[in-house]
């Protein structure tokens, strides 16, 4: 069970957030549990005095010693928690971030309020500062909201399975597609057809064409995180053009990375000094770039996109660059690996370079094409 502790000089404002919803079931089926203490609660003197002039002129901010005192109390609970303050000079929310607040048992909020909080109390008691957003609104108290939602969501059976949205293609790098419900047709506008189809299929590949199709558009800072690959309607291939000196063991490092990340086949484009001997099923050999490319292009039935991969200073485009261009092309993706000198010489053969860090022959080809298939392919 998750324990939230909200210290709040505004309880009254969770009373709708907390009884409500998916927050409101969690709750009263006792999947987590939200305390609210009342900031004014552990003031001193009549006023039960918790705010004050800033030094220095300005408007009103939170004094130290009572948000101080609520923390303590929080504690004595269930001895020390995660103290969280919400501010927009805090690290910014994220969907890893609230993943890894899901890992602690017990959250403390402190919500500022007018101005904010004394430093002294941030200093001393605060374990994360953490921002919803760069704009200022009127209290904390919104963003405990928030935080109390999204981690809540991470735990078994708060979310059930009617009203789960498309977590994962969001939460690693996408927007979501667009939803309809009844009526097939509003006001003149009609509900795409091939949701009214029937065909998963289609509805599958219509649903990820549409969130690639908006993440370029509006989002491509988020493809950063993505695995593109989901979103990709025909395959990948790792083409190694005129490696003479690869081993037999890179060459399987190459193809089980290859393989690990989803690649249909690596393709050797001779020479090579020692014909491959072994079975290894991944490969492909050709005698000449075109005629690999003209391969995939016969078993995708589209045309590749060919994307050499160069150390030369600003021989390409930057990887994040080359994702949105694979994503938004949706064509079979060939990755050349192959030396600087010999990409010039090829150059037609070429749709766009991407640009590696430049390592000279420091680290091995396979930890190369590892690297940029992770960049690719990984989610994070
Ligand atoms: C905020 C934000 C935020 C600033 C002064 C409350 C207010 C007052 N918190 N993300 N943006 N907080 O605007 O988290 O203390």
């Amino acid at each position: 069970m998750k324990r939230f502790s909200v210290i709040t000089a505004f309880p009254e404002i969770f009373n709708g957030f907390l009884s409500s919803s998916i927050i409101g079931r969690a709750i009263s089926s006792g999947l987590i549990e939200v305390e609210l203490l009342n900031l004014r609660d552990f003031a001193e003197g009549k006023h039960r005095q918790v705010d004050d002039y800033t030094y220095g002129g300005g408007g009103m901010v939170l004094m130290a010693e009572p948000l101080y005192k609520a923390v303590q109390a929080a504690c004595s609970i269930s001895g020390r928690a995660m103290v969280i303050f919400p501010s927009p000079q805090g690290v910014m929310l994220s969907q890893e971030v609230v993943e890894s607040l899901a890992q602690e048992d017990h959250l403390i909020i402190a919500c500022g309020h007018y101005e904010g909080v004394d430093e002294r109390f941030v200093e001393s008691c605060v374990d994360l500062e953490l921002s919803i957003g760069d704009y200022v609104l009127t209290g904390g108290e919104l963003p405990a909201m928030v935080i109390i939602d999204a981690v809540s969501r991470q735990l078994p059976g708060v979310v059930g399975k009617a009203e789960s949205v498309a977590e994962d293609s969001f939460f690693r790098g996408f927007l979501d597609h667009p939803h309809y419900t009844r009526p097939v047709e509003w006001r003149g506008k009609r509900v795409p057809e091939v949701l009214l189809s029937g065909d998963h299929g289609a509805v599958l590949d219509w649903r990820r064409r549409q969130a690639a199709d908006r993440t370029i558009v509006r989002r491509p800072d988020l493809l950063s995180r993505a695995n593109i690959l989901p979103y990709l309607s025909c395959g990948f291939y790792v083409t190694l053009f005129s490696a003479p000196d690869i081993s037999l063991e890179e060459l399987e490092r190459i193809c089980t990375v290859s393989g690990a990340y989803g690649a249909k086949k690596v393709l050797v484009v001779t020479p090579l000094q020692k014909p491959v001997t072994t079975d290894l099923s991944m490969v492909k050999r050709f005698s000449s770039l075109e005629s690999a490319m003209s391969w995939i292009g016969k078993s995708e039935k589209k045309v590749p996109y060919v994307v050499g991969m160069t150390e030369a200073p600003c021989g390409g485009v930057h990887w994040l660059e080359l994702k949105r261009r694979v994503l938004e092309r949706d064509l079979p993706l060939s990755l050349v690996f192959c030396a600087d000198e010999l990409l010039a010489k090829e150059a037609s053969h070429f749709d766009t370079m991407m640009c590696l860090d430049e390592r000279g022959d420091k680290i091995p080809l396979s930890c190369e094409v590892s690297v940029v298939l992770d960049r690719l392919f990984g989610s994070r």
